[in-house]
């Protein structure tokens, strides 16, 4: 397990999500404890507070995109704080928001790796593939986009946040859990290769083969990067997100996720996204994502070690 000090950082916005509210994200998991949850793990934690950006003007989508000047503009500000956190040697856990803050993040990320030397691997974990374009997007919410801008297929501000593009390969990620894609993402999906570990696959080969396979290649010299969109779980145990798909992993399928990807002491960053209080039954969401937290820096049953 990684001793590095761990960084929360709270992007209080829903400026690209097709509901209200994922904004209220990073205080429900204060709310909820995950600093102290980590601290009593025994792990450093300082929680950097959150940072700001345009308020949501809720506006229609233009040329395909909704809101893309306020999206650019909280992912710039999230891209800034999370490689500077990096750059001190921390692990920093983004407390969003919605998803389309993985631009940011995981541009951030990438930097990083570059200039580690490390080799990346992104488990993005999720109902949906978050690979749409302008051309297909059926609603223009940009959390539906994230993957594809980071593979360089959308607005040239996302695609090249960090400078150049593309900031990822396809084949640096692993998406579990997926069981919403659209046609026209369908499509792109398949040309760009990503490796979609779908429902249909895990109810097919069970999560623990599932896991081994996306975890496959990852060493010493290996960044794990966890986007965790919290509607990845199933609605029946995770009711606080805009976009609840049915059919998701239950509460051990989840546990054995943050388990196994636990297992290869290489976790150096991590988002919590798409936790949407205004959703939610008393926070259980909330508290469901810290107890799925913990269990990703090696809470476990019983001791293993
Ligand atoms: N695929 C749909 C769209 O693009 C819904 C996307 C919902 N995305 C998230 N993040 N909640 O995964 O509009
Ligand atoms: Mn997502
Ligand atoms: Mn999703
Ligand atoms: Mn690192």
């Amino acid at each position: 397990m990684s001793a590095a000090t761990i960084a929360l950082i709270g992007a209080p916005t829903d400026i690209g999500a097709g509901h209200r509210g994922a904004s209220m994200g990073p205080e429900a998991l204060r709310v909820a404890g995950l600093a102290e949850a980590l601290r009593e793990r025994g792990l450093q934690v300082i929680d950097a507070g959150n940072l700001v950006g345009p308020v949501n003007p809720w506006q229609p989508p233009t040329e395909g995109y909704r809101h893309l000047a306020e999206v650019v503009a909280w992912n710039r500000a999230v891209m800034d704080a999370v490689y500077g956190q990096l750059r001190q040697g921390r692990l920093p856990i983004l407390l969003g928001g919605d998803h389309c803050l993985g631009v940011g993040s995981i541009t951030a990320v990438a930097r990083h790796c570059r200039e580690a030397g490390k080799k990346l691997r992104i488990l993005w974990l999720d109902a949906h593939a978050d690979f749409n374009t302008s051309d297909v997007t059926p609603s223009g919410n940009v959390h539906g986009m994230p993957v594809a801008c980071l593979c360089g297929l959308g607005p040239q501000p996302l695609t090249h946040l960090g400078g150049s593009a593309p900031a990822i390969q396809p084949a640096d990620i692993r998406q579990i859990g997926i069981r919403s894609v659209d046609q026209g993402e369908k499509r792109l999906v398949k040309e760009y290769g990503l490796d979609i570990y779908d429902m249909r696959y895990i109810d097919e080969i069970g999560m623990k083969r599932a896991m081994e396979e996306a975890l496959e290649g990852v060493d010493a010299d290996t960044h794990v990067h966890v986007s965790f969109d919290v509607d990845f779980l199933d609605p029946a145990i995770a009711p606080g997100v805009g976009t609840t798909v049915p059919g998701g992993p239950n509460y051990r399928e989840a546990q054995l996720v943050m388990e196994m990807i636990a297992d290869t002491g290489r976790v150096g960053s991590i988002d919590i996204v798409e936790l949407n209080p205004a959703f939610d039954e008393h926070n259980r969401t909330g508290q469901l994502a810290v107890d799925l937290v913990e269990s990703l820096f090696g809470k476990s049953t019983l001791m293993r070690d």
